[in-house]
């Protein structure tokens, strides 16, 4: 219920600040987590910077496998995942996903990821349309997506 309550103020929010100025999106700081031997997931994180009007990232795609936005949240001293439909950039904003927030999850992957090596994202706002991101993978410590 307060997930509910909390997206549909979101969503007002979004609504509210709709106004004729276009969005201005940059993606920065791609990387995505190296896969430890065996591991056929990951997450990729990216600093999303927005110098204009409201736009949304409405979904992620990756020849490296599939991708979908999460959300993390401690629950009872647990970390859960949630898929995330669309994430809100709101004007004049910076948004980033982080190990232990908001993450892209890659799941299925068809190659290993390498320390060093890189992975392309494709981005899609709902206005500004596609983005082409490159990631580069990192070893990174044992932390939670
Ligand atoms: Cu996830």
């Amino acid at each position: 219920m307060r997930t509910a309550a909390a997206l549909a103020a979101l969503l007002l929010a979004s609504c509210n600040a709709q106004t004729a100025t276009a969005p201005s999106i940059s993606v920065d700081n791609a990387w995505v987590r190296a896969t430890l031997p065996g591991q056929t997931s990951s997450a990729a994180y990216f600093v999303i910077a927005n110098a204009g009007g409201a736009d949304a990232l409405v979904s992620v795609t990756s020849p490296a496998g599939d991708a979908s936005l999460h959300s993390s949240s401690m629950e009872g001293g647990v970390m859960r995942m949630r898929p995330l439909e669309r994430l809100e950039v709101p004007a004049s904003s910076t948004v980033s996903l982080s190990p232990g927030g908001t993450h892209l999850m890659l799941m299925g992957l068809k190659a290993p990821l390498a320390d060093g090596s890189s992975v392309p994202l494709e981005l899609s706002f709902a206005k500004s349309g596609k983005k082409q991101v490159v990631a580069t993978v990192r070893a990174a410590g044992g932390e939670s997506m």
